[in-house]
């Protein structure tokens, strides 16, 4: 299918006729998330904890109508675009669901996010708004916002020249409801390329992912999520994530991060009984356990997900931490696989889980796009009613990154059990997984290039206990190699997230060419191991 006139490619006729005929996809909106019977019989019951912050379900949902209101009047209109880069706050939870309620779709940023990626964001999604906290220590988000494409800039705290979070707020009024079919939130991929893609998410395919997500994992009422990873993260938002709480009447508590002394007395103080994390939070708590004074008796099921989980260390979590492990192996783009709340222990500490959707569809191809023998390792291609079927306005991008039958190229390596569960072997893509955050190699290739002294650039990941990777830059210098600290100042300058920094520089006379002239960087990586 070709992309409609807004970038956004749908999915064929029949394949949603099927979707909604087998009843993944219904008329439900994203804004409508917020459990109706507990709305009704249940209004007072906590539905979010930040901070000093305690809102009941009648809190929330009324919050919300006000802050729609409130960015109507600011001018923002259904069809419209915002990025939102806003931290674990209430401010977060209550713009994406006003945002989502006008039809104006939220453009999830991570608060790491500089110049260069939200300069470029805002162009691509023609944002009409933008988003952001006050700072982040010592970052000052209004600053970058001053030479933002956007007619109109909201701020989470002092506000200084721009408009006030807490000023989007005005009486509620009659809003028109969007279209299911369309798209309620775009999600940033962890991205292949030079620039950042974007995800277009429509309104019943997302909740189809937290509503077939909440009930895989068991999420309901007296479900108490600790969310650790950035709210605007697909895991933490929707999978089942903040937005599957809400939707089964649990109460979300937000962190500020996943460290230990931030999160552990919040698991205690509220009785938190999930939480996902990404692997180096995993391990991180099973070493805080033995010496932290909180009682995080409460956890029930730890969530790990976003780069592999190893099955030795999946297998001290019951015991250390007193709690069941689901590994989620998991993608923005869509396909979300969870190992069962049921499963045996080898299959929930040994595997990445298996599809969540009867409607997934699977294929593990060799490199000529044949399907490897059952068992045997190749890509993972998939397609589904909740998997995306283009990035947004990339038209050269998807020729490459999808079948001509709309599978997606996850760029995953994996095998299949005979039970269906996937065990993730390594990765095609060119990308660096630095402990669940994506690093494109091209992009910071692209950034390093443009320092003065490199005359070339090879980006490549480097195995690491704690991480699972670590970010090597190997360079060919000009003529004096640059010092790793140089060249993180000169990223910094040029407005690049720090987490895709490199933690390492190596300088080269030449790089290592495979058979066909391309730089081998299974090699660079070999030289150092
Ligand atoms: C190995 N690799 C994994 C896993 C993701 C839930 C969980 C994670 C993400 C996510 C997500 C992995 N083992 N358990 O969106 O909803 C790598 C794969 C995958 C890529 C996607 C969710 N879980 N990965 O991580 O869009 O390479 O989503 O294709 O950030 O992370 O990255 P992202």
């Amino acid at each position: 299918t070709e992309p409609d006139q807004n970038g956004f490619t749908p999915w064929p006729e029949d394949l949603a006729d099927r979707y909604i005929a087998e009843g993944y996809w219904g008329d439900r909106l994203l804004g409508d998330v917020l459990n109706g019977d507990v709305l009704r019989d249940d209004p007072g019951r906590i539905a979010l904890v930040a901070g000093d912050e305690r809102l009941s379900y009648a809190d929330l949902d009324r919050r919300a109508d006000r802050a729609a209101a409130g960015w109507l009047r600011l001018g923002v209109r259904r069809g419209d675009r915002v990025v939102v880069q806003l931290p674990n706050s209430a401010g977060f939870v209550v713009t994406f669901l006003a945002l989502v309620r006008i039809g104006a779709a939220p453009v999830l940023a991570l608060p790491a996010h500089r110049e260069s990626e939200i300069g470029y964001l805002c162009e691509l999604a023609g944002a009409r708004a933008y988003a952001a906290a006050d700072r982040d220590g010592a970052f000052d988000y209004r600053v970058m916002a001053r030479a933002l494409p956007v007619e109109h800039v909201v701020i989470e705290g002092d506000a200084q020249e721009f408009t006030a979070l807490a000023d989007v707020d005005a009486d509620p009024v009659e809003i028109e409801r969007p279209d299911p079919a369309t798209v309620g939130v775009f999600l940033l991929s962890g991205g292949t390329t030079g620039l950042p893609k974007l995800i277009p998410r429509t309104h019943r395919d997302y909740v189809y992912n937290l509503e077939a997500s909440a009930e895989v994992c068991g999420f309901g009422g007296r479900t108490v999520y600790l969310v650790v990873l950035p709210a605007a993260h697909n895991f933490a938002l929707a999978c089942p994530g903040i937005l599957g709480v809400l939707a089964t009447g649990g109460t979300v508590v937000l962190a500020p991060s996943g460290s230990p002394d931030e999160a552990f007395p919040l698991i205690e103080r509220e009785r938190a009984t999930v939480c996902a994390v990404v692997p180096p939070i995993a391990l991180l708590w099973l070493d805080a356990v033995s010496w932290a004074e909180e009682d995080v008796s409460s956890l029930e099921l730890l969530q790990v997900g976003g780069a592999k989980f190893a099955a030795e260390r999946a297998a001290e979590v019951p015991g250390t931490l007193g709690c069941r492990v689901q590994q989620v192996f998991g993608m923005a783009e869509g396909l979300l696989n969870y190992t069962r709340l049921d499963d045996p222990r080898e299959l929930a500490e040994g595997t990445q889980g298996r599809p969540l959707s009867p409607a997934d569809e699977i294929r593990i191809v060799d490199g000529d796009g044949a399907d490897v023998a059952p068992g045997e390792i190749g890509e993972l291609l998939t397609r589904g009613p909740y998997t995306l079927r283009g990035y947004y306005r990339a038209p050269e991008h998807n020729a490459r990154s999808f079948t001509p039958d709309g599978f997606y190229r996850t760029g995953d390596l994996v095998r299949r059990l005979p039970s269906g569960h996937l065990v993730v072997e390594g990765r095609e893509k060119d990308q660096i997984n630095r402990g669940g955050d994506k690093v494109s190699a091209e992009e910071l290739e692209n950034h390093l290039l443009a320092h003065p002294a490199v005359h070339d650039a090879a980006v490549v990941g480097l195995p690491d206990p704690m991480m699972g990777e670590r970010t090597c830059a190997f360079l060919v210098v000009r003529d004096t190699a640059p010092t790793l600290p140089e060249i993180k100042e000169f990223l910094r300058g040029r407005g690049l997230a720090a987490y895709k920094f490199p933690d390492r520089i190596e300088t080269v006379d030449t790089f290592p060419r495979t058979p066909v002239g391309k730089i081998s960087k299974k090699e660079l990586a070999a030289r150092l191991a």
